[in-house]
């Protein structure tokens, strides 16, 4: 019932939106686009393909005593979620995910976060209060791990969403992310505007002539955001800048490099200046700033992919599902007790309750 509604809605949209927007005046600013410096916030030190095949160590300090602490074996869960990558969903599932997302745009913020707007921005507010903790230390794997399930589940409990979480496998796209159907006026908006605000679908002024519904079309043209960039915050507009030569280093010989390092530290630090880091920059503008880029929807299914590539990692050895090793931001040895915040979004876990994807906190796996 509800899928058949939501697929007659699509297909009206695209005539309709035309319509709309033709007899609206284009008055309405759009937030303004920032200068591409702006979001020069990059704090992670960039590899380059030979670094990571040569294994070269990138910890920004010494893993002190990097004792590897192993779990008892933990309860698994027994019906897990699939996390399916976004090719194979269905435009059911793709329509889901993309309107829980703009439900949460809609939705007010907590209050608890003084920078965000609407709910959505109460999560781009955590990332950028946390940055510092959880980038460029051992604890970037596993704290956007327990980031993105927050995300879903906020997404599942607050704003309908049934379908499977997308990825985005950026080892096929690599060096051509404008070729995927991801970044389209059917789904999130262009990635070739060189800087400038993501404008396809309908704009903005538009929008107080159409149905419920059809704002379900607009998907994200016009988007302002107003946590960042950096530290700061001002309303902007969300924009992207591809750099072809960037996203090249998303590539499968880049996250079978990381993955080859034996220990999780080494592999978190090498997937954070790899592929991570090239898929943030390649996208550009405010997915480059390491503090505000959850502010771009697309962030959500650049960190599936980079949990994925971690679970893929762990799958080669059952131990690595349950021990930890490497050090957080002031030093201290990662261990299996030490809690992984989310300040209040979500109930603190401790690393042993989400080191493992099919344990009973968090019960998902990947389609492959
Ligand atoms: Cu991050």
């Amino acid at each position: 019932m509800r899928l058949s509604f939501i697929s007659t809605a699509l297909t009206v949209c695209a005539s309709t939106q035309l319509a709309a927007a033709a007899a609206v005046p284009t008055s309405t600013p759009l937030a303004p686009a920032l200068p591409l410096s702006a979001f020069n916030n990059t704090l992670v030190h960039l590899l380059t393909l030979e670094e990571v095949l040569s294994g070269a160590k990138v910890e920004t300090k010494p893993a002190t005593n990097a004792k590897i602490q192993v779990l008892a074996a933990a309860a698994q869960c027994s019906n897990p979620r699939v996390r399916v990558e976004w090719d194979s969903l269905t435009t059911a599932q793709r329509t889901n995910f993309v309107t829980s997302v703009k439900c949460l745009l809609g939705n007010k913020a907590s209050g608890q976060f003084k920078q965000a707007k609407n709910r959505y921005e109460d999560l781009v507010a955590l990332h950028q209060d946390l940055t510092l903790n959880v980038h460029t230390n051992s604890k970037f794997l596993i704290w956007h791990r327990y980031y993105l399930w927050t995300f879903e589940d906020i997404m599942r409990t607050e704003c309908g969403f049934t379908a499977p979480l997308p990825w985005f496998d950026e080892t096929k796209y690599s060096g051509k992310f404008a070729s995927s159907s991801i970044f389209s006026a059917d789904w999130f908006g262009a990635i070739n505007v060189g800087g400038n605000c993501v404008t396809n679908g309908v704009s903005p002024q538009a929008k107080s002539l159409m149905s419920k519904e059809l704002i379900n079309c607009q998907k994200f043209a016009g988007l302002t955001l107003n946590v960042g960039p950096g530290t700061g915050n001002g309303a902007h507009c969300l924009a992207r800048n591809n750099d072809d030569s960037k996203t090249i280093n998303t590539n499968a010989q880049m996250v079978s490099g990381c993955n080859a390092r034996s220990t999780y530290s080494d592999m978190a630090a090498c997937s954070e200046g790899a592929a991570h880091a090239w898929g943030h920059n390649g996208i550009g503008a405010v997915m480059q700033d390491v503090y505000a880029s959850p502010g771009d929807p697309v962030f959500f299914l650049h960190h599936a992919f980079i949990d994925r590539n971690f679970r893929i990692w762990q799958n080669a050895n059952p131990a690595r599902a349950s021990s930890i090793d490497g050090t957080d931001k002031a030093g201290n040895p990662l261990t299996l007790q030490m809690s992984v915040s989310v300040n209040g979004l979500r109930p603190n876990v401790v690393i042993g309750d989400i080191i493992d994807t099919l344990g009973t906190k968090l019960c998902y796996k990947y389609n492959y």
